[in-house]
């Protein structure tokens, strides 16, 4: 197949990228780099000096393009996010540079397959799911449309754990990414910045005892390490920083209490230290509370502000312009806290009026609101905060004091409304609203795609969003087409060069000119094919890992992501018993068989995900096992979702599963993923399925199911979940084979509580849905019978998805929220 990655690119990284240099090079970084020769270079020392050696490459274009913005006095974007979700990064770098295809052939002459060492590269975990990954995509997009961006984050020295599936069971284990150290970053030791907690805070007043400003002392005092990785765009367009911050004792040997003689307690401050930047915090139970994870905030919040700052001081020589030359953006609440440090360093440190920081305060800020669910929305009790962040707290009155004015005083709001926009909670324990102090500290408030913005404006933004009208602004997600269609699907990236051309490779909003090749038998073929190769991969990696043999002609439908009960993976298993039923009463009918692939991590402490896990591997236990079901139905649980895992089943699947509570799941970029590689989605009217359903046309898409206003109306009128399931034989005949114990023999009672709740409240939804989406299966069966016509709908899928680029919602927030027009 024709070269897929072959860009034009810069001067002076073409000069010397033919394969006998870079193989040279390689040897070098080896050598000088790595410290080993060829006889004993392991494979991971081949990974670090082929990555050393592209680095370089990226590190002359980093240069310049800091360098041009600098000169230029181009705006900066930063983008602060608590959690990046990268996976590997050799095969994303090397293909945007353009030196992928070179640097195989050079590792080859030297005995080295890239596509071994490349999958040793361990995976960069830094995130829970969709937020974190949209970051990761984000940060490619940006450096690709030629943004000049940051993104701060925390460099966790354990990310996302990794999933191990023992007897049904998910089990957490740490992950260490950085076991073998990490070629990509620069460590920046000179980058440092203290970070202070507690203390209290002082007075400064005039001789003429006039209150002058505030000073907050502080009586723990930590360091902030920068750690710098280069993220570079697509044709080596432009490089970026990812900077990571990394915590550390001020003075790790604390020497003072050492001389003392007190050893043990020098190492248990600099541990302390040390462990705020350990952990990622999984998407679970409120996390409120949590102390540790409040720092966490503070710590990366802070560090990069300084930095901002710093940085602007140093090339513009005041602070009040920070608006005009830097975009702030806040990725969720997370880093919320931003607000009244900006505030702080303005008035505290700067000497500016609480008016003037106020007004270039919310000129620098965008927030971004990730999730309505009532539980994920951040709340800090109040002592807590006080006791952490004095300063801050006594800012956020100040904040909250000038917003309640402002709604008093335009007359339209009553006590309850006013309630409602206030920074703190009242009422029971008080606490900090980070959603609300995040929204009055910005200038653009945005949801992730069209349902969940309208739902925001209805819903918990109402009344702030009436108080400043035109803040609320939608950004419909996107992911990056590099990552997601040419790096993890080749094959479909080849035939479409050869169908179309290579404009698209540029600008994928061109795939639409494969729209006519649905109708073209040859072409249709040729994607069959590719699909078909992609899930024999698939097919390999789940018989070598979990020893499942899986028909590769079977219709794939995928089911990959978080494990909650919004995303009802419960519908998707309790049909699946239902289907296996069907199967069995009705041998004789003329079944296709069907592979229901489930893959994703549970929260740690969130019960009934991990019962969740444990009930897809009990029913596929049994399915699995049952001769009579003749190999029609399999269910096969992978183990440990992640990024590289998206990257193999994205390309792999027929069917996409996409079937949340409509209302609930906030946009959703997995069912972009899918649809761009050619799976026909299976969904509810949630998030941006709504849209895909809009871009990809009603007949190349199966939605089922209630609306978000029919939830809503159910919710509200008294759902009654038994009369539904007792009205449903099929639905009822499966879940009392589950909750009696069918497919747990070994502990019949283990799924009575998960299917009681059904009865009792069934708060998801899932037996109002069932019926259709049992029915709407069916439907998808019948088109998966006529293969031409299910491959034409898929083709038609590729060619359609086009827009779901992040470099598409990257312009749209470069020109339409931070005025960063590249
Ligand atoms: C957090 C929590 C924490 C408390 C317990 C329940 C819970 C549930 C979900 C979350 C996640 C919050 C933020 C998040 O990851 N949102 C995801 O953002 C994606 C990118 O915008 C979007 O595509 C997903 O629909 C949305 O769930």
């Amino acid at each position: 197949m024709a070269n897929v990655m072959t860009p034009k690119l810069p001067r002076q990284i073409l000069a010397t990228s033919d394969p006998e240099t870079l193989a040279t090079e390689i040897l070098r970084a080896l050598k000088y780099r790595v410290g080993k020769d060829m006889t004993v270079a392991t494979p991971y020392d081949w990974l670090t000096a082929s990555i050393k050696v592209v680095r370089d490459r990226i590190i002359d274009q980093w240069i310049s393009s800091t360098k041009e913005t600098y000169e230029q006095r181009e705006k900066r974007v930063y983008y602060l996010s608590l959690e990046f979700l990268i996976g590997r990064l050799m095969r994303d770098a090397f293909a945007n540079i353009g030196l992928l295809d070179d640097m195989r052939v050079a590792l080859k002459s030297l005995g080295v397959d890239i596509d071994v060492i490349a999958g040793l590269e361990p995976d960069a975990a830094l995130g829970n799911g969709g937020l974190g990954r949209l970051a990761a995509c984000f940060m490619e997009s940006m450096a690709t449309v030629n943004v000049p961006a940051h993104g701060y984050g925390i460099r966790y020295a354990n990310g996302m754990f990794r999933q191990e599936i023992s007897d049904g069971w998910q089990v957490e284990f740490p992950e260490d990414w950085l076991d073998h150290g990490n070629p990509w970053e620069f460590e920046r030791r000179e980058r440092s910045f203290e970070v202070g907690f507690g203390g209290h805070v002082e007075s400064v007043t005039s001789k003429d005892g006039r209150l002058e400003r505030h000073v907050w002392k502080p009586v723990e005092r930590i360091l902030a390490v920068a750690y710098d990785t280069p993220v570079v765009g697509w044709r080596g367009a432009r490089v970026n920083t990812l900077r990571l911050w990394s915590s550390m004792a001020i003075d790790p040997l604390q020497l003072d209490a050492f001389n003392a003689g007190d050893h043990i307690g020098a190492l248990r401050d600099s541990n302390k230290a040390e462990a705020l930047s350990r952990v990622l915090y999984p998407a679970d139970a409120n996390p409120a509370g949590q102390e540790l994870r409040l720092r966490q905030e503070y710590f990366f919040t802070t560090a990069s502000l300084q930095d901002i700052v710093q940085r602007h001081l140093s090339q513009f020589g005041e602070l009040l312009s920070l608006p005009d030359q830097a975009a702030i953006h806040l990725n969720d609440t997370h880093p919320a806290i931003a607000v009244a440090e900006l505030m702080r360093l303005f008035m505290d440190v700067h000497g500016v009026d609480f008016d003037k920081a106020w007004d270039a305060t919310k000129r620098t800020f965008a927030y971004t609101n990730h999730t309505l669910l009532p539980e994920a929305l951040e709340s800090w009790p109040v002592p807590l905060f006080e006791r952490l962040l004095p300063r801050h707290m006594q800012i956020i009155y100040a904040i909250n004091a000038q917003v309640l004015l402002e709604a008093r005083s335009n007359g339209h709001f009553n006590d309850e409304q006013i309630r409602s926009i206030s920074l703190i909670q009242e009422g029971g324990e008080r606490r900090v609203r980070m959603g609300n102090l995040a929204f009055v500290g910005s200038h653009s408030v945005n949801g992730v795609s069209a349902l969940h913005t309208e739902l925001m404006e209805q819903t918990v933004f109402a009344d702030l969003n009436k108080l400043y009208p035109n803040r609320i602004n939608n950004k419909t997600n996107g992911i990056t087409p590099r990552r997601w269609l040419f790096q993890c699907n080749p094959g479909l990236t080849g035939i479409v060069r050869e169908a179309i051309g290579d404009k698209f490779l540029d600008d994928v909003e061109k795939l639409k000119g494969l729209d006519k090749f649905a109708g073209d038998a040859a072409f249709r073929e040729k994607f069959a094919a590719v699909k078909r190769a992609n899930k024999e991969r698939l097919a390999g990696f789940v018989s070598g890992r979990l020893g499942v043999k899986v028909d590769p002609s079977a219709l794939f439908d995928i089911q990959i992501k978080r494990i909650h009960e919004y995303k009802r993976q419960l519908l998707n298993i309790i049909e699946a018993v239902a289907l296996y039923d069907q199967i069995r009463s009705h041998p004789e009918r003329d079944w296709l068989p069907r592979v229901k692939f489930f893959g994703g991590k549970a929260a740690p402490s969130y019960h009934n995900a991990k019962l969740i896990i444990k009930l897809a591997n009990d029913v596929a236990k049994v399915i699995n096992r049952d001769p009579a079901v003749r190999g029609l139905l399999k269910v096969v649980f992978v183990p440990n979702y992640n990024v590289s895992l998206a990257e193999l089943m994205m390309p792999a699947a027929d069917l996409s599963e996409q079937i949340s509570t409509a209302g609930m799941e906030a946009s959703g970029t997995g069912n972009m993923k899918f649809a761009l590689n050619g799976a026909l989605t299976i969904g509810t009217l949630d998030g941006a399925n709504v849209e895909i359903k809009e871009h990809v046309g009603d007949d190349n898409i199966f939605i089922f199911g209630l609306t978000a206003d029919q939830v809503e109306e159910r919710r509200a009128g008294g759902y009654d979940p038994r009369a539904v399931i007792e009205s449903s034989p099929e639905l009822s005949q499966a879940l009392a084979a589950i909750s009696s114990g069918v497919f747990s023999p070994d502990d019949p009672q283990r799924y009575r509580s998960l299917i009681d709740g059904l009865y009792q409240s069934d708060w998801f939804m899932v037996a109002a849905d069932f019926d259709a989406y049992a029915a709407t299966q069916r439907s998808v069966d019948k088109v998966w019978r006529d293969s031409p016509d299910w491959h034409a709908r898929a083709i038609r899928n590729v060619a359609r998805m086009g827009w779901f680029s992040s470099d598409r919602t990257i312009r749209q927030y470069a020109t339409e929220i931070w005025n960063a027009i590249p």
